[in-house]
């Protein structure tokens, strides 16, 4: 499972402009045909408008339904996110209404074609050409409310943070304005990315730094791990239980400095709760802005600072040694107590 483009999902047209699209095309294509005999050419332009009208149709609605990622490959985390930021739901209906009506479509085109076979008069390739294009177009009518959600709902899902599932992932959690943002640009390589959870009107921060050929991933959680649990809504819980599975560790910066705004008593709070909901992932503790402290506050803590560097170099090869992503097994070492052929014969391995 590589990460979900999310600023890859194409745009949706509106549903004037999938029709304007699909005849335009069918008209450019009528005019192309070649026939002296009035009669076989009218019946091959009315053909080749139906076929066309209804292949445009279709490929461009099947073109979303495909592009859009499966929500049964998405990782929790990713679902949870496309859950609080349009629906899963609604996401799973409305791109079905999308390949409904692409089927439709064809059915349609072939309905038309056999008709006008039957037909044996100019006039009556004009009605039947006419008359199917009279049900495409009400067939994009009527999923025009489901074209115009999806419209909008890429709007929303091109600005999700966009997280390797394959690469080592390393959550930063802490109250309000402790420093996190400022801790993954002061690691990343490179300048951030800024990307939004659908619960918060904050942004939050994408980073990462390579070791070892490995892209070390670090997320912030401005929104989400940052208050008491208890004012959460169900959605916001899904996502937060969805980080468990997200992160191989996660960094909790407490704000001893003076400059902190949220009272020591709850981070420490704070601090108990995610580690009730974080139980399988370990949890570095590390107190933010050393520069801003007196030479002994958070001395049980690591110690680190964005502003001067203090720390930052010990943070991270702790985070590296605790993923341990880059811990070379030896692929001919067998488990332990696995059966030996050598054994069977008495002889020592
Ligand atoms: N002196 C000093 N200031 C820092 C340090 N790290 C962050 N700050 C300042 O603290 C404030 C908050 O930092 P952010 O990185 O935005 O904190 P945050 O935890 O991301 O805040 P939210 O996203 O609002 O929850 C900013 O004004 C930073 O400049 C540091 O190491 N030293
Ligand atoms: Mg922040």
């Amino acid at each position: 499972m590589a990460s979900v483009e999310w600023r890859g999902i194409p745009t949706v047209l509106y549903p004037q402009e999938i029709l304007d699209k699909a005849f335009g095309r069918a008209r450019n294509l009528a005019d192309l045909v070649e026939d002296p005999d009035k009669y076989h050419r009218v019946r091959k332009q009315m053909n080749r408008m139906v076929q066309s009208a209804s292949d445009v149709i279709a490929k461009t609605l099947t073109s979303y339904v495909g592009r859009w990622p499966s929500l049964n490959a998405l990782t929790e985390f990713d679902r949870a996110l496309v859950d609080a930021a349009v629906g899963c739901d609604e996401y799973r209906r409305n791109l079905a209404a999308l390949q409904w009506a692409a089927e439709q479509s064809h059915r349609i085109a072939g309905e038309a074609q056999r008709k006008i076979l039957r037909l044996r008069d100019i006039d009556g390739f004009h009605k039947a050409r006419r008359h199917a294009y009279g049900r495409l177009s009400s067939i994009i009518d009527q999923i025009s409310p489901q074209v115009l959600w999806l419209g909008e709902a890429r709007n929303a899902l091109r600005k999700l943070p966009a997280i390797d599932p394959t690469e080592p992932c390393i959550v930063v959690a802490g109250s309000p304005n402790v420093g996190k943002s400022a801790l993954i640009s002061a690691l990343s390589s490179g300048e951030p990315e800024v990307a939004s959870y659908p619960f918060t009107t904050k942004q939050l921060h994408l980073g990462h730094f390579v070791h070892r050929r490995r892209s070390y991933q670090m997320v912030d959680t401005p929104g989400l791990l940052d208050r008491p649990m208890a004012e959460r809504n169900p959605i916001e819980m899904q996502a937060i239980a969805a980080l468990e599975h997200l992160g191989d560790a996660l960094v909790f910066l407490v704000d001893l400095s003076q400059s902190s705004t949220t009272p020591v008593s709850e981070q420490e709070n704070l601090l108990g709760e995610v580690r009730e909901l974080i139980s399988e992932r370990p949890i570095i503790v590390v107190s933010s802005k050393s520069d801003l402290l007196e030479s002994t506050a958070g001395s049980d803590e690591m110690r680190i600072s964005a502003e001067t560097g203090e720390g930052l170099e010990e943070l991270r090869a702790q985070l590296i040694e605790i993923i341990a992503a880059d811990e070379i097994l030896d692929p001919l070492k067998l488990p332990e107590n696995w059966p030996r052929n050598d054994e069977k014969h008495g002889r020592i391995a």
